[in-house]
């Protein structure tokens, strides 16, 4: 190309093909922007009432009641229409309003459709109504940093993706002076109502506002959030009420659509297991979904590790008259050997390639690693009580940690009893690789939850899954096994008759599509003393070129590439189901706040069912609380659900692991579930385990009503 021909720089950025490209604006965000996700039917009356459903029963913790005595008596209220209402209920409900909304937490996708429903909800009623948005997550409502949200701004994220408006923050409210200066900001402000958009954690903060600012007449409304599935409520006999956060479904589409892709290029290239570790701090909610979505060849879900008995070893003990405690529960040797399993059965049948997708959270379900995050758990937290400076700060090497645990068990420190840490859980401590010894003792968040996302799960894993195979191939167990064919082409096409080498070479000659090199010959030199023994071979001869081809194609080659699905999957913009159900959650918590309810969580029923079936409620939030160990001592908190191993989603994924594992001859079994579309039809609407555990949750309901 000529100087003279290079199409000028100026010219070059004013041609409307550079301009469209450089734009922040595209297609697919003016399209987002634009859509009004439809409404539950009772937000188009003028409006909206609240009616007790008696139905739902909790089993009330006596330190809620203690506690949170002002909103304990709450109940399970369903959201209905109405088009009269009394004066006086009419100039309360129309009333303008200060309304302040914060997030909380991890991201997930609709958010800022919480937002906008509310902010419609409350405009729509009355236009002087005002909403702002507290900045950084609760540090902002702390540190009375907001920003009010004007219909300009709220119309600039409709049904994107993130918590970018107004960013959020994992800063917990829990003592008093945070709690004051939280409620001063509440009361400056001259807030009507505060709405909490959180996790577990965050809604717990929402009861305690809530309790706090009762006498204030702040009313504090929860929306439950996280991309790990991990809020799902029922009431004390099982009955659902909400039966997914949202996020979830955005998230998990978009690691399925990612892992999807592998599956194919796994498939294609055929010399990669692919390990793919999904977030979910500790559910493994999202690893379900993905497998449903996926078919990969092997999920692990942490709750059925935690499920698992060695019956061997508990029989062989009893046989000696003794009980093995340590039978029940998974190791991570175990776990290790459960992989190595799956991944010898598939290069039996010459499969030498695969996914594996492991929970973020699977090492929380497996035995020794749970104690050492308990007892590290103890120790950071007692540290951190008694010392000015925190434990991170005071030890900033793995080494001065290290040195810190030795200290305490030679009786130099004092800090905790010599149970919580003792020459044993040293000695066994030291034996973990040093990169997962400073995994477990990671800065806790400030939930002091530990932080799994801070670990590297898939290479502990990894490396004893090497580990082992390397055994394995040493005993002859892990090889590729060979199709018939394969072999017998290889041997003819060098005059050499595979009918008469066949029994020699393999342990299942003629008994399978695929064989196996006789468990004995592990290297050449086996492999030629086999052929020698046989008669086949003389001691100087050479070993027939096509002979040790075939030997070189059972030797399998473990590859891996490992991946992260979280923050990406996390900031991806939402699925219309999430659209739809966020806006219709910030309608909800507009509902509940105009009819004077405070410590309620808005949520919405049938959210498996079709769309004009979804029924929008407020659930009591205190009667859900329960008292949990955090940080060492006993705090009032909402529970995380995990996975239930009787669950239809479980039992179905458990029914198929064998299919989808394909340890067969033939083909895999993936699923492409495709990318997340944002217009166009499209099948994935809604979270599959959402739908599979409802089933469930109508055979209940069949079961109740024959019974009754
Ligand atoms: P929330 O429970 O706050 O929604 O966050 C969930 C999560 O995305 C987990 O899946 C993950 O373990 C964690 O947040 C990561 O935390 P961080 O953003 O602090 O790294």
């Amino acid at each position: 190309m000529t100087e003279s021909s290079i199409i000028r720089l100026d010219k070059l950025l004013d041609h409307p093909a550079v301009m469209g490209v450089v734009a922040d604006v595209n297609l697919e965000l003016k399209e987002r922007l634009a859509y009004q996700p439809p409404v539950c039917e009772m937000f188009n009356r003028a409006f909206t009432i609240l009616e007790t459903d008696p139905q739902y029963q909790f089993e009330i913790d006596k330190e809620a009641r203690r506690h949170l005595s002002h909103i304990i008596g709450n109940t399970v209220q369903r959201v209905a229409g109405c088009d009269e209402y009394d004066e006086a209920l009419k100039a309360n409900y129309g009333k303008a309003r200060t309304i302040g909304i914060v997030f909380s937490g991890g991201p997930a996708p609709g958010g800022h459709n919480v937002i906008a429903g509310l902010f419609d909800a409350a405009t729509r009623v009355n236009p002087r109504t005002r909403v702002f948005g507290f900045l950084m997550g609760p540090d902002g409502i702390i540190n009375g940093d907001y920003v009010e949200l004007t219909r300009e701004l709220v119309d600039r994220y409709r049904n994107l993706g993130g918590f970018t408006m107004i960013k959020t923050g994992r800063t917990k409210i829990d003592n008093e002076k945070k709690m004051a200066l939280s409620r001063e900001t509440c009361k400056k402000l001259e807030l009507d109502a505060l709405v909490v958009v959180g996790g577990d954690d965050s809604n717990t903060n929402a009861a305690f506002l809530a309790q706090e600012m009762f006498d204030d007449g702040i009313q504090v409304i929860g929306v439950p959030k996280t991309i790990d599935g991990d809020i799902q409520v029922h009431d004390a006999y099982g009955k659902v009420l909400c039966a997914m956060s949202f996020g979830f479904h955005t998230a998990a589409r978009a690691f399925s659509q990612a892992i999807a892709n592998l599956c194919t290029d796994a498939g294609s290239d055929v010399k990669y297991w692919h390990v793919c570790k999904v977030m979910g701090r500790v559910a493994s909610h999202l690893a379900l979904e993905v497998a449903l979505q996926t078919h990969a060849n092997v999920t692990l879900i942490g709750e059925d590790l935690a499920d698992y008995v060695d019956y061997g070893r508990l029989e062989k003990a009893q046989a000696e008259g003794t009980v093995d405690y340590t039978s029940y529960g998974m190791t991570l040797r175990h776990l290790s050997r459960v992989i190595c399993d799956a991944i010898m059965q598939r290069a039996a049948v010459g499969k030498n390639y695969g996914v594996l997708v492991v929970p973020e959270g699977v090492l929380e379900f497996i035995n020794e690693i749970q104690v050492f995050i308990i007892k590290l758990n103890t120790i950071i937290a007692n540290y951190n009580k008694m010392h000015d400076r925190d434990f991170h700060t005071a030890f900033p090497t793995l080494d001065d940690k290290l040195e810190y645990l030795r200290r305490l068990v030679r009786g130099i420190r004092k800090d905790v009893s010599y149970h919580v840490w003792n020459a044993r859980d040293d000695e066994l401590f030291n034996d973990v690789p040093a990169f997962f010894q400073e995994g477990l003792l990671t800065e806790r968040d400030s939930h002091g939850n530990f932080q799994f996302s801070q670990v590297k799960t898939e290479k502990v894993l990894l490396d004893l899954v090497k580990d082992y195979l390397g055994i394995l191939k040493e005993k002859g167990l892990y090889k590729m096994g060979i199709e018939d064919t394969i072999f017998a082409k290889t041997m003819q096409k060098e005059g050499l008759d595979p009918e008469l080498y066949g029994p020699i070479l393999f342990d299942n000659w003629k008994q399978a599509r695929y064989l196996m090199v006789k468990q004995t010959i592990i290297s050449k030199k086996t492999l030629k003393s086999a052929l020698v023994k046989a008669g086949f071979l003389g001691d100087d001869d050479a070993i027939p070129a096509p002979i040790e081809k075939i030997f070189e194609m059972s030797v399998p080659k473990f590859k891996t590439q490992t991946h992260f699905y979280g923050y990406d999957g996390r900031g991806s913009a939402p699925t219309r189901f999430d659209c739809t159900y966020t806006y219709n959650l910030g309608r909800t918590a507009f509902s509940l706040i105009a009819n004077g309810a405070t410590g309620q969580m808005a949520a919405i029923l049938n959210l498996e069912q079709d769309f004009a079936h979804w029924r929008p409620i407020g659930i009591p939030i205190a009667p859900l609380m329960h008292l949990e160990e955090r940080k060492s001592k006993l705090e009032l908190v909402l529970e995380k659900s995990v996975v239930d191993v009787h669950s239809p989603a479980f039992r179905v994924v458990k029914a198929f692991r064998d299919k989808w594992l394909a340890a067969a001859p033939g083909d895999d079994h993936y699923r492409q579930p495709g990318p997340i579309r944002f217009t166009g039809n499209s099948e994935e609407d809604r979270p599959i385990t959402l739908l599979l555990n409802a089933l469930g949750n109508h055979f209940y309901a069949s079961a109740d009503e024959s019974a009754g």
